[in-house]
């Protein structure tokens, strides 16, 4: 996969592709990247790349002019271009998944407060947020999508390790430990020493709902589950009717 990035700060996005699991990514060929400052097309002395909005109001706008000679240099017109930006579509794995078969993806990082509407009417395809807060930066966010999306490109990662993790069933993910056994004078749980493969799976079954329950019940009514699953639910329930009182039996 080839992934563009644009933007007026390219050291904000540089040691991401630089660094752990993406670097290794790189090296093997399976990513490969280019980081394009927009500041490189802008014209003028003060190359300057945001205006005041029309019609008024605080901070400034992204000039139409730098993007657009930016994405045809980087050869990304036509091509799925991503804008993060708080008003987008919200970012979730099964969109992740979606995006990681892409060959190439250009992400446009905004800053200030936007960028001109015509860009976005013009050349981006996907307008996405990574959740319903406001970042000062789209770089922080286009690194968040970037690496939602290549972990999941083949190769980058063990396919036995995207299996358990979360949502990758719906559901949230079970509780790791390692060495050593005891450590501020808390156990390892026993189960997970017993090399009882069984139990270990029906507990790593049960503590997933268990957290997901607690932390995320709205998940729950997506998660498509088991007879196993739940007869395991309802057991949670019964035995803990404090932490559910909100979630009815019918709603499972
Ligand atoms: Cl994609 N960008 C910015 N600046 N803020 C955000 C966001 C994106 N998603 C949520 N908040």
């Amino acid at each position: 996969m080839r992934i563009t990035v644009l933007t007026l700060f390219p050291g904000m996005v540089e040691p991401f592709f630089s660094s752990s699991i993406m670097k290794r990514a790189v090296e093997k060929g399976i990513i490969e990247y280019s980081i394009v400052d927009i500041r490189d097309f802008a014209e003028g002395v003060h190359r300057k790349a945001d205006d005041i909005p029309y019609g008024g109001g605080a901070g400034m706008v992204m000039m139409a002019a730098p993007v657009a000679a930016a994405i045809k240099a980087a050869g990304a017109e036509g091509r799925r271009i991503v804008f993060p930006t708080p008003s987008g579509r919200i970012l979730t794995q099964r969109y992740a998944e979606e995006l990681s078969r892409e060959d190439e993806l250009c992400f446009i990082c905004g800053h200030y407060e936007g960028l001109d509407q015509r860009i976005i009417d013009e050349y981006v395809t996907d307008e996405i947020s990574i959740g319903d807060y406001v970042l000062s930066s789209g770089e922080s966010a286009a690194v968040v999508i970037i690496d939602a999306l290549y972990r999941l490109v083949d190769g980058v990662i063990a396919e036995e390790s995207l299996e358990d993790e979360s949502f990758s069933s719906g559901l949230l993910e079970y509780p790791q430990y390692t060495r050593p056994e005891r450590y501020c004078m808390k156990s390892v749980p026993s189960v997970l020493l017993s090399g009882h493969h069984r139990h270990i799976t029906e507990w790593r079954c049960m503590k997933r709902l268990e957290k997901t329950m607690l932390n995320r019940p709205d998940l729950l009514s997506d998660a498509s589950l088991s007879i196993e699953e739940r007869r395991t639910l309802l057991k949670i329930l019964n035995n803990d009717k404090g932490t559910c009182q909100r979630w009815t039996l019918s709603e499972l």
